[in-house]
This record gives structure tokens, sequence and C-alpha cells, in this order.
């Protein structure tokens, strides 16, 4: 069934709650000024927002990127796309000067930058090669998971503040081999931060759930509690939070752009589980937004 969403019309829902397909825009050069307000309106309320069929040049992607903010291209240098230093580039291949790991990037549930002092408002890929199936990436809608909660579990929750740092690594049993993964100045440039565990938008003002499993999705814990009781917490909101009631599954066609907000969602990539021989690539830009305001 196709449903139009009330307050942006041209928009159709593509996850339970959240996620939503624009209509009716074609970039260019000449017509991105034009549908930039529509756009940016369709992402604020849609917090995933799909365009279809944009065979546009890494330049115009860049300047896309815009619409949303300063652009704050990935830590991790070898990402970079060799003429666009806004963009990074994403691959399931072995390329060039990169470490085998870069392959799996964004296997497993995050928000982007969250172990970052002033972490990602959005973030968006362009598929510009996709494989006939698998390469899909899941989304979940942390406002709708914490407004599924009870109202006192709200209260204490708005209470708490969480340690994250960089932790980002293939290797599930080891949170700190993201040590082989990053240069000594990289490591350098990711210390340990905290923010609130409820967080405030600051655009649409509504409140969601800041937290990221806690190996793979740079979380350390609840700060000021104790380990067990920590973890124990971490895993029960994240269960929750990826429960399908919350969650759309994205399977990409070629030239889909896909933008999401990483101030309210949780995304992971699933490159990890995709046969070596199925090719996909995609550029990404990452927008900076501001220190996460407490709810
Ligand atoms: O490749 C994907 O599906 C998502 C990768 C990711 O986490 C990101 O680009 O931030
Ligand atoms: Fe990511």
């Amino acid at each position: 069934m196709t449903q139009i969403t009330e307050d942006c019309p041209g928009v159709r829902r593509l996850g339970p709650t959240f996620g939503g397909e624009l209509s009716g825009v074609r970039l260019s050069a000449d017509t991105l000024a034009e549908h930039a307000d529509a756009i940016h309106r369709a992402f604020l309320d849609n917090k995933v927002l799909v365009l279809r069929d944009q065979q546009i040049t890494p330049a115009l992607f860049s300047a896309f990127g815009v619409v949303f903010g300063e652009p704050d291209p990935h830590h991790v240098i070898a990402m970079r796309h060799p003429e666009q230093p806004n963009l990074t580039v994403l691959s399931n291949q072995d390329e060039p000067g990169r470490k085998p790991q870069a392959k799996y990037f964004g296997a497993g549930w995050h928000s982007d930058y969250s172990y970052k002092a002033v972490p990602a408002a959005a973030t968006m890929l362009l598929a510009t090669e996709v494989p006939d199936e698998g390469g899909d990436t899941l989304f979940a809608d942390m406002e709708a998971a914490f407004a599924a909660l009870p109202e006192g579990r709200k209260a204490e929750l708005r209470r708490l503040r969480v340690r994250h740092q960089y932790r980002w690594s293939p290797d599930r049993a080891d949170p700190w081999a993201r040590w082989t993964f990053l240069s000594e100045s990289e490591q350098a440039a990711t210390p340990e931060v905290v923010h609130p565990l409820v967080r405030r938008h600051p655009e649409t003002s509504r409140e969601s759930l800041m937290i990221a499993p806690r190996v793979i999705g740079s979380v350390i814990g609840i700060e000021g509690m104790e380990s067990t009781a920590s973890d124990a917490l971490i895993d029960d909101l994240m269960r929750h939070a990826v429960s399908e009631r919350f969650v759309y599954r994205h399977r990409y066609r070629p030239w889909d752009i896909v933008v999401w907000d990483n101030r309210c969602t949780l995304h992971c990539a699933t490159t990890d589980t995709l046969a070596a021989d199925k090719v996909r690539r995609m550029l990404r830009i990452t927008i900076r937004g501001l220190p996460p305001i407490p709810a």
C-alpha cells in the first residue's frame, strides 16, 4: 500500500514508523537550490530519506551534502575520495592503501561519530555499485523506541549519561582491536567523550535514545554505573530499540541516495555477510552536528 505521509506531500512511507521516499526530484546543478528546502524538510520529517535514480557526479553529490550543513569527513584518511575531500568511498572490495577491515565499515548498530564530542547530524550515501542482492542497510527509529517506554523508565533514563569511544572493529570479542585499524594520530583524535542517554533533537525538539551496542557501537558504558549493571541496561535497551517494530531495512537500487538523521536513528551495514564477489561501492558524506542536548 502506498501511504503518503501527512505533513510531506510526495513522500512514501518506507519503514514502520519512519523512512520516506521522496519522488519528483531529479538533482542537477541547476535544480539543487530549488529543491533544497523540500529535501531538508522531508529529511527532518522522515529521519531516513530516500531519493531514487540520482545518477550524479561526485562533485554534485558533494554539493548535495551542503544542503544539510557542514561536511565532516571520516577520520580514517585512507577512505577519502581522491578528488572530493568531503567524500568517503565505501567499498566491500580490497582497495589500494586500505586495511582489510574497511570492507565491513559500519557493520554493527551505531550512530555516526557518537564517539566524538560533536557527533554527526546527517550522513548520506550515493549507491554507485549495488549487488543484485545483499548489502542492505538497517535503520532503527530511536525516537519511537524511546516513546514506547513506560513514563517511569523514561524519567530514570533521562538522568543517565553514557561514555563513548571509537571502538569499531570487526573483531566482536576484542573491542580494543580498533588500535590495529587506526593510525597513532587517528587514535589521538578519538579520546573518550560523555553524552546524555536521552537527547533532544536540536531541530525538531523530539527526545530519543542515544545508545548503541557496547563493543561495536563505540559505547564503553553508563557513567558511574558498575559494569555488570551498565552492560545489562545497555543490552536491554538495545534489544528493545532494534526490535522489528522500530526497524527499516533499505534494499539499494543503483543510484539511490539515502540520507539519515544520526540524531534520532541508528544504522547497521550488512557488508560483513555480503559475499566477496558481490561488489558494493558507495559515496558517503557526513555532516557535522552539535553537541547532543540532554532531554
Ligand atoms: O554501508 C552501509 O550500509 C552503512 C555504512 C555506515 O555505517 C556509514 O556510512 O556510516
Ligand atoms: Fe555509520
